[in-house]
């Protein structure tokens, strides 16, 4: 439980050296602290100077009379600051050491330290942003690719949040329909339940897109852990280093480069994958190649995606035959490489049932057509997000799935003509639910959970 009466500083840039840093004190008496110890060359006291605007000075050390450091100083005066409080920035220069003293000065003056997400909190608290923006916060520090950048962005801008709303009113002038019928009983409860029914079904298959929206962007989100197998020599770390754009495996003409699994962050047409490049299959007495062809083995159970490789510039072999059999089952482009000193797979592969994509990785042959396959492997036709209602939030796909259940149990109730009250009973948790949400209802401990992912400053 955050006491908003305090007024709390932190750092809210990142920890660590830097060209500048900065502090931010907010609450009803971050102006008259910072004021006590900065210095504007005019004289001016930020007691008196206008919201949104900036200041020069010093912070001083009140104790030693010393100058900590030569600052700027931003003022935003409620309600038009992130928090919706008095908030003051300090640009200084960054170093843990004048932070530190800075930091301590206010403390001295009377502010309290902020806790992790305390800043955002304050804003939820405070009616600045809704709970689902609050959250976008952390999804937009997260993103590690531009569609998800894209959705934090929507989901901070009130997307979602204007998307609940909506539900919720139907939700509302359905329940309040029900309840004047409750009251008023000589209404003609057939129109009105046939009007309700209408509406609720709409809100119900409304609710299920949204969900259906979370599960489709999934791997937007959260990346794909994507294995690269194949014999050896057939261009596997070649592979990596393509799709990763820097030379991070080391490549070879000699079959048993690779005996680790190399791994790195790609991003394939908007989609993030976690690449392992891993040892090429053959037999072999190496001790250690044997363990980095079981490691090759293991990867391919723990990753979502297969690129299988093969060498195009010989016919099949035992090996690419094995692999072709142990990855069945996979989400797997095959990829027959080396085309450019020809192609000797006579068979066309149709049997895998998986898309083949012919590549001269050493020419760059055919990587963007590998890249747009990857990305239809793993989603689908499904086009780039645009203004689209995308939930990306486990905690949104959660209330919504309990409120579409409740929503589906109203359903139940009324076709069974169950008690008008059992009824508005399963109403009105389907609309608690959608507010827990956006937080127009909440507990301490929705507030902690979603709070506790935040750091420090924000
Ligand atoms: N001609 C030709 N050579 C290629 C192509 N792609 C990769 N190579 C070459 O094939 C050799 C093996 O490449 P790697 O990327 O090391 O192959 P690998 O599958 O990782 O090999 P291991 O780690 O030993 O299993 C290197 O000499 C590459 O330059 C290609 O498209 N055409
Ligand atoms: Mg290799």
């Amino acid at each position: 439980m955050i006491n908003q009466e305090n007024t709390v500083c932190a750092i809210i840039t990142p920890p660590g050296t830097g060209g500048i840093s900065v502090i931010r004190l907010s609450g009803k008496d971050a102006i008259s602290i910072a004021s006590k110890v900065f210095r504007k060359k005019s004289g001016k006291s930020l007691n008196e100077v206008k919201t949104h605007s900036i200041h020069h000075g010093h912070i001083l050390d009140l104790s030693s009379g010393e100058v900590i450091d030569e600052v700027l100083a931003g003022i935003m005066k409620s309600p038009h600051s992130y928090t919706g409080e008095d908030v003051v920035e300090i640009s200084c220069h960054g170093g843990p050491l004048v932070t530190g003293k800075i930091l301590e000065v206010f403390v001295r003056e009377g502010a309290g330290h902020a806790g992790p997400g305390e800043f955002t909190r304050r804003a939820f608290l405070n009616g600045r942003i809704d709970l689902a923006q609050a959250e976008a916060v952390i999804d937009l520090i997260n993103s590690k690719s531009q569609e998800g950048l894209r959705s934090a962005i929507w989901q901070l801008e009130g997307g979602i949040s204007r998307k609940i709303n909506e539900l919720r009113d139907v939700l509302t002038v359905a329940l309040a329909s029900l309840e004047a019928f409750i009251d008023f009983p000589e209404e003609d409860i057939d129109v009105i339940i046939h009007d309700i029914e209408g509406r609720i079904r709409s809100s119900v298959e409304s609710i299920d897109k949204l969900i259906d929206g979370y599960y489709r962007w999934r791997p937007f989100r959260e990346g794909i852990v994507t294995a690269i197998v194949g014999r050896t020599n057939v261009g596997k770390s070649s592979l990596l280093n393509v799709l990763l754009g820097e030379e991070r495996a080391i490549v070879t003409p000699h079959p048993g480069t690779t005996r680790d699994i190399v791994d790195g962050l790609a991003n394939v047409d908007g989609l993030p994958l976690r690449i392992l490049d891993t040892a090429g299959l053959r037999t072999t007495e190496d001790l250690v190649e044997g363990e980095g062809i079981k490691r090759m083995f293991k990867s391919i159970e723990s990753s979502e995606l297969v690129l299988l490789v093969i060498d195009g510039s010989e016919p099949l072999t035992e090996w690419d035959e094995e692999l072709l059999t142990k990855t069945d089952g996979k989400k797997r482009v095959i990829i027959i490489n080396k085309i450019d000193k020809g192609n000797m797979i006579q068979d066309n592969l149709d049997r895998y049932n998986s898309p083949v994509v012919c590549t001269a990785i050493i020419n760059g042959e055919g990587i963007e057509p590998l890249r747009k396959l990857i990305r239809d492997t793993v989603v689908g036709g499904v086009q780039r997000l645009a203004g689209e209602a995308v939930v990306t939030n486990l905690r949104h796909k959660n209330a919504l799935e309990q409120s579409n259940m409740e929503l589906n149990n109203f359903l139940e109730a009324l076709h069974d003509r169950l008690p008008l009250e059992i009824q508005a009973l399963h109403l009105r948790g389907a609309l608690d639910l959608l507010g827990e949400v956006t937080g127009v209802v909440t507990t301490e401990d929705i507030l902690d959970r979603v709070f506790s992912e935040f750091c420090i400053g924000k």
